[in-house]
């Protein structure tokens, strides 16, 4: 049985109204509800999200009502407050995210606010967190949506660490240079981190993506995946379709059949251009207007033989911008159509409102040209509608190529919404497109609208989630199991030089959170002994001199503090070091006991040679988005002083490059060697992995990437696999 499926988004599919006190239920506009109904019918899974009312507004009994009405749609209710919507959904997500997710710019008002809005945000995200971990269970999956909950993914990751999450954002994602504009950024991006899957409209805001982790040099990049110290994240694309049988059943419908009767008549014998949007600032409505204008001048001909029918549906309708942009849109239609129109032809039919189903699909059949040139936009469903239902119809689309529509629909006449000139042009070239043509393109689109449907969409995404797991179990499970223990104790018996390098912390004893009470057990000690009689025995470490020649000192093994800054060859009571300036260190001390202090947990630990920022005891969001900040702050001083920053477990560490484990070990490497064993635990230990031959046996001791050959579970493993050595 497939595990329940949570799916959380800013707004449910069934919204709520209050009119003369009485509560109303009716469906949310919006294609998300339609894709994903086969799994918001399925009884286990659920839905939550805010109803649209505000919590004023409803008393606590009508807050019961609504959620128990909502629960025969297995949807659940977040209430927010006229305050958090004000803030988190006008504010944050819409003032600050919508404009720039789509390159424009942010309001100076909205500027102003940012702190206020973004603390608002934040505070709504938990509440939503708060609200799925009461309503999910473990091993649920989880599907978050869009920009408004892009911290929701982390702190659900905190709670639930083996859950399958995955995030889908419907807008654009920004280029990195945009993105990095916003001083929330890294927090953002640890927060959509927080899912096994981030999914985007196009492989172009996937590529946006990865630049922005790039930038904030957020874990290892690769093609299309993000590897972080415990986890991987696949980043891919996911074109969102629609219901395409829908809107073909529509146009052999009755009630569409008469709808369209009407449209006929209105606009009888002339051309329609039609646009269909929310009225936004980034759907470029009034550079539509701006460019059809041009176009009527342009060609004088054509004038009462065309008609941009223009709908635009209310939208945010609360935030002033909003407001201004209807003022400047309403100002320019009546301008056009008092300097064009005449008794019998308006040159622009604008409607302000929401059209039914029924009269939209007729209105998509009657256009001749459907001119969507929003100025950004995540894909713009619309677009495909309007090529759906023409079946017996032969309208052409124009398309922004900045559109995430542009990137499927290439037989569209594709112009670029920032030129007036190509605008005008597109239109020129559509109402001019030989019929076969036009046909021929119609086709080619509809063939693919037809295959990538919201449901194809919807169940790729959540096979993919499920696959996001196994993947990241393939990852996991090259373990060190009895066949190869008994490999490599044949060997190592069978060998007459062996070496052996062993890291301590992780290793042979486990992590605590203090890093002084980690003293070798007098077992550990004897064990130590005998497998040093037999092999070459070096303890690879980035702990100080004082600790390892404290605890081990009295052993016959190598030992390497600080990761290879001194070494101790075994026998001998001098430790060896490798002269190095240090002035670098009262530079990169001052970020890190700066952002140590805004990281409750998190402490700094001064070595010789190198400076530790330890974050095991710190709240993983704060230490997440602390951390991304101090590898920012540290970079500049890397690059000066030449030094390495290098993430361990639950560690930053600081230090000259070069003195790493992997050049230790090198020093120490015997050619003639017959066997060799090393066994890590942290990325420090990857730097050695990196250096010993292909026949070296490595181990790498817990979850996360590696080099190594096979991995074991815990400290446990690695002392029973020592124990079998001798
Ligand atoms: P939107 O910005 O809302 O969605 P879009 O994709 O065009 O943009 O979807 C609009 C939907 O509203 C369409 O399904 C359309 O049929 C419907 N609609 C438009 N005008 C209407 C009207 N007057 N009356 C009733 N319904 C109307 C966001 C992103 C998009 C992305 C979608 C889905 O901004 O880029 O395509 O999410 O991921």
């Amino acid at each position: 049985m497939n595990p329940s499926l949570i799916i959380v988004s800013n707004r449910l599919p069934v919204s709520v109204k209050k009119t003369d006190g009485v509560l109303e239920f009716f469906p949310s506009i919006g294609g998300l509800a339609t894709g994903l109904s086969s799994y918001a019918t399925d009884k286990r899974n659920k839905w939550i999200g805010w109803p649209g009312i505000a919590s004023e507004d409803v008393t606590e009994k009508e807050k019961q009502l609504i959620a128990t009405e909502l629960l025969k749609y297995n949807c659940y209710p977040v209430f927010l407050t006229h305050k958090q919507l004000e803030d988190f959904y006008n504010g944050y997500s819409n003032s600050i995210l919508w404009p720039l997710f789509h390159h424009t710019p942010i309001a100076s008002t909205a500027h102003k606010q940012q702190a206020a809005y973004w603390k608002a945000y934040r505070k709504v995200n938990a509440a939503f967190a708060d609200a799925v971990l009461a309503l999910s269970t473990k091993g649920n999956r989880i599907w978050v949506h869009d920009y408004q909950l892009l911290l929701l993914p982390a702190l659900l990751r905190q709670e639930r660490p083996n859950d399958k999450i995955g995030f889908f954002l419907h807008i654009p994602f920004p280029a990195a240079e945009v993105f990095s504009e916003l001083a929330e950024g890294p927090a953002l991006l640890a927060g959509m981190l927080g899912a096994d899957l981030v999914c985007f409209h196009t492989n172009g805001y996937v590529n946006n993506f990865l630049g922005a982790c790039q930038h904030y040099d957020i874990g290892i990049i690769g093609k299309k995946e993000i590897a972080l110290q415990q986890r991987v994240v696949r980043v891919t694309d996911f074109p969102m379709g629609i219901d395409y049988d829908r809107w073909v059943r529509a146009t052999k419908s009755r009630a569409v059949k008469a709808e369209l009767a009407k449209w006929k008549r209105k606009y009888r014998g002339q051309k329609v251009i039609l646009t269909v949007d929310r009225l936004d600032p980034t759907k470029g409505l009034v550079e539509r207007a701006a460019a059809y204008k041009e176009f009527l001048v342009q060609n004088p001909q054509l004038r009462g033989k065309v008609v941009m029918s223009m709908l635009a549906v209310p939208s945010r309708t609360d935030i002033d911008e909003y407001k201004r942009l209807r003022n400047r849109l309403e100002t320019l239609i009546e301008d056009v159509n008092a300097t064009f129109g005449n008794a019998y032809w308006k040159p622009i039919d604008y409607m302000y409102r929401s059209m039914p189903f029924e009269q939209l699909a007729a209105l998509y059949q009657r256009a001749d040209v459907a001119f969507i040139v929003p100025l950004r936009d995540g894909m713009n469903l619309v677009a495909k509608e309007f090529l759906a239902v023409q079946q017996n119809t032969s309208g052409i689309l124009v398309l922004s190529k900045t559109a995430g529509a542009a990137e499927e629909l290439k037989d569209a006449i594709v112009v670029d919404p920032t030129r007036r000139s190509t605008l005008v042009r597109g239109l020129g070239k559509a109402l001019a497109m030989p019929e076969q043509e036009l046909k021929d393109r119609v086709s080619n689109m509809q063939d693919l609208l037809s295959t990538s449907t919201i449901h194809v969409w919807a169940g790729t995404f959540v096979k993919s989630l499920k696959k996001s797991g196994q993947e990241l179990r393939t990852v996991r499970v090259r373990t060190l199991s009895p066949v190869h223990q008994r490999a490599i104790t044949a060997s190592f018996r069978a060998a007459d030089t062996r070496m052996i390098f062993l890291d301590y912390d992780g290793v042979l004893v486990p992590f605590s959170d203090n890093p002084a009470k980690c003293k070798p057990s007098k077992e550990l000690l004897t064990q130590l002994k005998k497998l040093a009689s037999l092999a070459n025995l070096t303890i690879v470490s980035g702990r100080s001199k004082a600790d390892l020649t404290e605890w081990l000192g009295d052993l016959p093994v190598t030992l390497i503090a600080e990761h290879g800054a001194f070494v101790r060859t075994a026998g001998k009571k001098r430790w060896q070091t490798t002269p190095t300036n240090l002035g670098w260190k009262q530079h990169a001390l001052r970020p890190l006991e700066k952002y140590a202090a805004l990281t409750p947990g998190a402490f700094v630990e001064e070595k010789e040679s190198a400076l530790v920022w330890h974050y095991r005891k710190a709240k993983t969001y704060y230490a997440q988005k602390y951390l991304v900040a101090l590898k920012r702050a540290l970079k500049p001083i890397a690059k000066t002083y030449n030094l390495s920053v290098q993430q361990g477990n639950m560690i930053l560490e600081v230090r000259p490059k070069g003195i790493d484990k992997g050049n230790a070990v090198l020093n120490l490497l015997n050619s003639n060697s017959e066997f060799i064993l090393a066994i890590g635990d942290d990325a420090t230990d990857e730097d050695m992995f990196a250096t010993l031959p292909a026949s070296a046996y490595t181990i790498k001791v817990g979850r996360g990437r590696t080099l190594a050959r096979y991995r074991a579970k815990n400290t446990n493993e690695v002392l029973a696999l020592i124990k079998k050595l001798h």
